[in-house]
């Protein structure tokens, strides 16, 4: 009986045990888990007999912190620091001139290249003995490149003759959270936000220095706590309390706190009888304001300001510029260091005008008015974070104020919660495309980095898809969309492709078939969502409020451009927004040198083909079909392809921990059966217009267009919440 007891005891502990190390994507990519390659491990254990760190500082407390157990971890010993007499192989951390034998060491270094953000990490050999440094002009540099040291481990790289400088091509790497003071997430698709005010500032969440450890592994280095639909409360002291208990988490970790900045605040909070930037009691407010922020955090990095767009109030209530707005913040934060990021997300009430023209027509005249610690945000499109849309032709024609990048890791328009989709083939597509500002070679990424026309300062934000689930993004494979944006940032020359073999290697295995197959789906998952959702330059043909489904027929909002019917203009002619000088003339605002790559539907890009032209039901694509059959194809072809995503992510039953296999495995059986909702829907919606058959090979729509367009989803997540 006790035996039975005993070893009972036993097998539920071991269960417990067991269960409390199940994968369940907690971890991110950030797992230094023991390595299983034999001869690898062996390497890497003579490679590395210590390891010390020069210097102390919070910072560098975190440097030691993640040799300690990073090293452990994979080496599957204890590595700890060595004392004072250095012996046998090892890795050594330091800031320059920390110590003088690191000094020696790194004499090769070209610290005056690496800025305050980048590092080095260099194999030297030195008394016949081989020393990996990892090096830096501040303590944030050495972090970075202590992550960047051990993505290289868990990738099972060598690192036996490391020659790597690196430093960030942006200066502002940033996520825009628009989380809500009441826990709710505007577009989010991860439960509800992971700032738990309410309980801020004394309960701190230990998720708290997990954000900041997973952001500050990608190099991220700021971050927007509230909604750009803003609140004005959290400029009050009850909340600046709690704001600072986060920045103080955060900056070890080389993270700036951000807000939003509601700009009615001055009447909300402060009593003021008006918010006109021209008002003295208003500058005053604000400069009072700022004052006390910064007594709280006092490397506050700024705001981030959505005015005069959807409701927002703005400086043109009072008859004044987006100029004059912004001009009013940045002087305010100026002293301090801050920056404004005022948004270019605007279109107007009134304004009968092609909503793609909105933001430049609005802009374009105010360039050279902001000050210099103003940075325009503009979306990667000229509408909204669709599936697919051309690069927004703001950048390269903001030549005197520095354009930054928006590009949305939540997938509002991209299956949100449910939809596998890896966004470095959309990030990457919008940075490389040229915008042709200073002549060919005038890239995105080089307007935005500063190498077209030098700014003073330049970033790149990301809508954050964090939320307080288990797994932090709902979607596991949000986790790579994360990881992507923070790579890019850094790095936008990199592959999209590369980037996601690394998250697929620090997040799953290394294992070639798993590496192979998983950055394999990765890569074709956005383009396949295109297909089925929006093929051929399609756009905005979602459900309505919550975005969440198909939506073709929707065409009663309180404004014209929020509905469908606005953006696909499907009649019995044929659908597209002509954007062509005969129609919107939207092309017109690309630069002459990006101009002939849009105009003519014969030669443009077909992924940009109804975007830009409206076209006959029988106009020829290149495929040789008709655009009527080629649309038909698309979407049937972009479920098939997802049906293989899924076939593909089969096979991997038993290379991948079954808790994060099946999430992962019944995601895609409901982004299949999603993908067949939008299919249908659009096919038989369109055929309404074109009145054409849908070929007999291609399955039938198993219900008919009444029955799809009377489906509900009233409480389908991240709906923009009502004031
Ligand atoms: O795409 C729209 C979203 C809104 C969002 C807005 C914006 C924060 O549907 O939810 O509001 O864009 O970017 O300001």
């Amino acid at each position: 009986m006790r035996t039975k007891f005993i070893v009972l005891q036993a097998i539920l502990c071991f269960m417990v045990i067991h269960a409390a190390m199940a994968e369940d994507g907690y971890r991110l990519w950030l797992r230094f888990d023991a390595i299983d390659d034999a001869s690898l491990l062996e390497d890497y254990r003579s490679g590395i007999e210590g390891w010390k760190v020069y210097g102390t500082s919070p910072t560098m407390d975190i440097v030691r912190k993640e040799l300690q157990e990073g090293l452990s971890g994979m080496l599957g010993v204890d590595v700890n620091e060595l004392g004072s007499t250095l012996s046998g192989s090892m890795l050594l951390a330091g800031k320059k001139d920390s110590d003088p034998f690191l000094r020696q060491l790194s004499t090769q270094v070209a610290y005056d290249s690496l800025g305050d953000e980048g590092f080095a990490i260099s194999t030297v050999e030195a008394d016949g003995r081989l020393i990996n440094v990892i090096t830096a002009n501040t303590d944030i540099g050495v972090l970075y490149g202590v992550y960047h040291f051990l993505r290289k481990m868990q990738m099972h790289e060598s690192i036996d003759s490391l020659a790597i400088q690196s430093s960030p091509r942006i200066d502002i790497r940033i996520l825009n959270h628009w989380d809500n003071l009441d826990r709710t997430v505007e577009r989010g698709y991860a439960g509800f936000s992971i700032w738990d005010w309410h309980r801020l500032p004394e309960l701190i969440d230990p998720r708290y220095t997990q954000y900041a450890r997973a952001n500050a592994s990608i190099g991220i280095n700021s971050t927007v706590l509230t909604n750009v639909n803003a609140n004005a409360l959290v400029l009050s002291p009850y909340y600046l309390e709690k704001v600072k208990a986060l920045a103080d988490i955060f900056r070890p970790y080389g993270i700036k706190v951000f807000l939003t900045a509601r700009f009615s605040a001055p009447i909300e909070l402060g009593g003021l009888e008006t918010a006109d930037p021209q008002d003295e009691t208003v500058i005053n407010w604000w400069h009072e304001k700022v004052d006390e922020i910064y007594k709280y955090v006092p490397d506050f990095g700024g705001f981030l300001v959505k005015a005069n767009s959807e409701g927002q109030p703005g400086p043109q209530n009072y008859d004044r510029s987006h100029a004059d707005g912004a001009n009013l913040l940045a002087d305010a934060v100026k002293d301090h260091g801050g920056i404004v990021m005022w948004r270019a997300f605007v279109y107007s009430n009134e304004e009968p005008e092609d909503r793609a023209k909105q933001a430049y027509n609005e802009f374009v005249p105010l360039d050279g008015e902001f000050r210099d610690n103003v940075l325009i945000q503009v979306k990667n499109g000229a509408i909204d974070f669709q599936p697919r849309e051309p690069f927004h032709p703001l950048f390269g024609a903001l030549k005197e104020t520095a354009p930054m990048m928006e590009f949305q890791i939540t997938q509002e328009y991209l299956g949100q919660g449910t939809h596998l989709v890896y966004q470095g083939p959309l990030y990457k597509e919008v940075l490389d495309a040229d915008t042709y500002a200073r002549g060919q070679g005038s890239s995105v990424a080089r307007v935005l980095d500063g190498s077209v026309d030098p700014f003073e300062t330049t970033g790149m934000a990301g809508v954050s898809n964090i939320g307080n689930d288990r797994n932090w993004t709902g979607h596991l494979f949000g986790q790579s969309n994360w990881y992507v944006f923070g790579r890019l940032a850094w790095d936008h020359t990199l592959s999209a492709e590369e980037i996601a073999e690394e998250w697929t290697r620090c997040t799953f295995s290394n294992d070639p078939e798993v590496v192979q197959s998983v950055t394999g789906i990765m890569m074709e998952s956005h383009e396949n969502l295109v297909d089925y959702m929006t093929p051929l330059g399609l756009h905005h043909i979602m459900g309505p409020g919550h975005h969440y489904g198909p939506g073709p027929w929707v065409s009663q909002m309180p404004r014209a451009d929020w509905t469908s019917v606005y953006y696909h203009k499907a009649d019995s002619e044929g659908i597209g927004f002509d954007r062509t000088a005969s129609g919107s003339d939207a092309i017109s605002q690309y630069f002459p040198g990006a101009q002939p790559f849009f105009n003519d539907p014969e030669t443009i890009d077909e992924k940009y083909l109804l975007w830009f032209h409206h076209l006959p039901w029988d106009f020829k694509t290149k495929s040789g079909r008709t655009l009527w059959d080629e649309i038909v194809f698309r979407y049937y072809s972009g479920v098939e392809a997802a049906k293989g995503m899924h076939d593909k992510w089969q096979d991997l039953e038993g290379l991948i921990d079954e808790g994060r296999w099946e999430h992962v495995n019944m995601m895609l059986e409901r982004q299949v059966n999603e993908a067949i909702l939008w299919r249908n829907s659009c096919v038989l919606y369109f055929q309404q217009f074109s009145g054409l058959p849908i070929g007999a090979e291609y399955e039938k729509p198993a219900h008919s267009l009444e029955y799809y367009e009377n489906m509900r989803h009233p409480y389908a997540p991240g709906i923009r919440p009502r004031w």
